[in-house]
């Protein structure tokens, strides 16, 4: 019955279509969107059925979605065509990934093409080029406040260069992966300034209320996501006398979806980027994307809604793209951004595994693995052919956002415990040689996140001012740890620039006006490539850190085991300082090996108990060898000794 009235709908629409689309061959486009109407009718219509202009918004969307497929270029088709045909292409462990701003990793777009050499010889081939779109001169959130979808910020080159960089990646066989951030636009971006005009379609785009009643309405079960530096979560513009709903900082406008003329403009730019060669989009702060009074305003179903109808839209015009869900949200919810209710991912393939990164660091704040367990042991099952986006550090800060119940289950106090994490990492914990910063004080709830560079949180900084040869070395297995766990858990690994050579804390921001009450910048580096040069300089920090680094690399992508079919199982073991899981073989082939992974989060040897997996059939082995060192590993009594901050990737195998 539906599918009849999608059917004539499409059939109108086609003919409706402008005769500069209706001439064209579009065989793949129209077989695509046949496989694809019946679902972007639907949630089209459960997002705007009600309004009048339904057919006349839907022959829009349609318009946008062929008239951007003419438009994309045959390399890039071609390629649609073979990740069609090969569809869990991601799933591979063959991708490693790093993300960076293009200005403090290579100072323009050029000087990163430059600097692809880089990224072959660590091994990475997925760059995340992080937001390079048009943005205001000073504050602008590290260009997470757009001012122009459509072009890229002359201060780091331009849309030739974009394309010449996505170009040359292509034959390198190296994604690229670009932001769009869908949820909000800068006050300097053209719509919010037609609104400041007085233009009521463009007020539309954006929510915007007459005085305080409906903001007020709001304000009373919105958190706020800035409360120190953007309490509140409107502003008052004066040039139009009204409130604008500002949740991030004030200067930030956020979008207003109840609108489909806005999704509309938003699908248009996310084609329009996979046009200039993305592989992959990252959709910024996607929990936000539907308001509703009396809600959070966060991970609402139409979020998830408008998440569908651009993966399906997507799928039309360019079906190779893959988006990546950036929802810093309670464990429970970022899984639902691979889509609800369904077998395989249908919203966003890739998700942050904000929940894996931010237990890594309560395991190394307390130097056991209790949290960690319990809170990967209920995080809920992935679906198929979706993926983890697994890291220790990103641009951000360091949200503690674990589940409460998982804090109680392991016996601390939720309030207590966070408190013991945001003063052991920033070095007020006796002993603790971390030098983070808290970030983002909140007065009503109590709560601080965390900023700072890797090397400085786990001790490196520190070891290195005290010339404490130990601590500089326990702080290098830190690292390596954190990163033995992510690269091998099971998802694209995203390595944070600058952590490859153990980049400090930069405290440089605090003489930018535009910067400095923000100290997520700590961690926002410039690269100094003559500290670099360091990485081929022997036993250097730079050069352990690096190189192990680029041995896991090196060896994750010759094991099958490390792909990403949900073929992870924990391991529980007796010892509280470690953490363990098999990565299972997820293919026919028998020859593969079966992998355990074995991290010491502790600054004792510890003791890994064998007979167990023996026992129950998870783990059948004669000789030991561990994949990242190539060395055998000896059992007593069926024991392995771990040493501190140490890992293993085990397999059965005689050296
Ligand atoms: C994202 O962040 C970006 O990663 C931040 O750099 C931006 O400031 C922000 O959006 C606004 O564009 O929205 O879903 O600590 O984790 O703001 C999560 C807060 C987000 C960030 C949060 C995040």
């Amino acid at each position: 019955m539906y599918e009849q009235i999608a059917h004539s709908l499409l059939n109108k629409i086609l003919d409706e279509l402008k005769p500069e689309i209706r001439k064209r061959d579009l065989r793949h486009f129209y077989t695509r969107l046949g496989a694809n109407f019946y679902a972007i009718h639907s949630l089209f219509h459960l997002l705007y059925g009600k309004r009048d202009d339904f057919e006349r918004q839907m022959l829009r969307l349609v318009e946008v979605m062929a008239a951007q497929y003419i438009l994309r270029e045959k390399p890039l088709k071609k390629k649609d065509h073979k990740r069609e045909h090969d569809h869990n292409w991601f799933l591979s462990q063959k991708w490693v990934g790093m993300a960076l701003y293009t200005d403090g990793f290579s100072d323009d777009l050029q000087g990163l093409r430059e600097r692809i050499d880089y990224f072959e010889e660590l091994g990475i081939n997925m760059v995340h080029v992080m937001p390079i779109l048009e943005c205001p001169q000073g504050a602008s959130d590290g260009g997470y406040a757009v001012s122009n979808f459509r072009d890229v910020d002359e201060r780091i080159g331009s849309l030739t260069d974009l394309r010449v960089l996505a170009k040359e990646l292509r034959q390198r066989d190296i994604l690229l992966t670009l932001d769009v951030v869908v949820n909000h636009t800068s006050d300097e971006h053209e719509w919010a300034k037609k609104a400041q005009e007085g233009d009521e379609k463009y007020q539309d785009y954006f929510y915007i209320y007459k005085n305080r009643d409906t903001p007020d309405v709001f304000e009373t079960s919105m958190p706020e996501v800035f409360p120190e530096t953007s309490p509140g979560n409107f502003t008052f513009d004066k040039s139009m006398n009204k409130w604008v709903m500002t949740v991030f900082n004030d200067y930030q406008w956020d979008l207003n979806y109840n609108n489909p003329a806005v999704f509309i403009e938003m699908l248009d730019i996310i084609l329009f980027w996979a046009n200039q060669g993305a592989d992959i989009i990252r959709l910024d702060a996607v929990a936000f994307l539907w308001k509703k009074i009396g809600t959070t305003c966060q991970n609402e179903r139409e979020a998830h809604l408008i998440l569908q109808l651009m993966k399906d839209c997507c799928q039309v015009t360019a079906p190779g793209i893959l988006f990546i869900a950036e929802a810093i949200v309670a464990p429970v919810e970022i899984i639902k951004y691979f889509g609800e209710d369904a077998v395989i991912a249908k919203e966003c393939e890739i998700a942050y595994n904000a929940t894996f990164m931010a237990l890594l660091w309560d395991a190394v704040a307390t130097k056991n693995t209790k949290l960690l367990n319990q809170g990967i042991c209920s995080l809920p099952e992935k679906l198929e052919r979706s993926t983890w986006l697994n890291y220790v550090r990103c641009h951000d800060d360091i949200g503690l956002g674990f589940d409460d119940n998982d804090i109680y289950q392991v016996g601390y106090d939720p309030k207590a415990h966070r408190h013991f994490l945001v003063d052991y990492f920033t070095g007020n914990f006796e002993g603790s040689p971390a030098k983070g910063q808290p970030f983002g004080h909140n007065e009503k709830t109590g709560d601080d996140r965390i900023s700072g560079a890797l090397a400085s949180l786990v001790g490196l900084e520190d070891a290195i001012d005290k010339n404490d040869a130990k601590a500089i070395q326990q702080s290098i297995d830190l690292i390596l740890l954190l990163h033995g766990m992510v690269i091998s858990f099971g998802g694209i690994p995203l390595l944070y620039y600058g952590d490859e050579i153990g980049t400090y804390n930069d405290y440089s921001y605090l003489k930018d006006v535009s910067k400095a009450h923000d100290n997520r910048w700590i961690h926002r580096p410039q690269i100094n490539w003559e500290r670099a040069e360091k990485r081929h300089q022997k036993d250097t920090p730079e050069q352990k850190i690096f190189d192990g680094l680029k041995r896991m690399i090196a060896v994750r992508k010759t094991v099958s085991s490390f792909a990403d079919y949900n073929n992870r199982e924990l391991i529980e073991t007796e010892n509280s300082h470690l953490f363990a899981f098999m990565r299972n073989n997820p293919f026919e082939d028998k020859d593969k090996d079966n992998v355990l992974v074995v991290g010491n989060f502790n600054n004792l040897p510890q003791y890994f108990s064998l007979s167990d997996l023996r026992n129950r059939g998870l783990f059948e082995y004669e000789f030991l060898q561990d994949l990242y060192s190539g060395e055998s590993i000896s059992i007593v009594e069926d024991k392995l000794v771990v040493p501190p901050y140490c890992f293993f990737w085990l397999v059965n195998r005689k050296v």
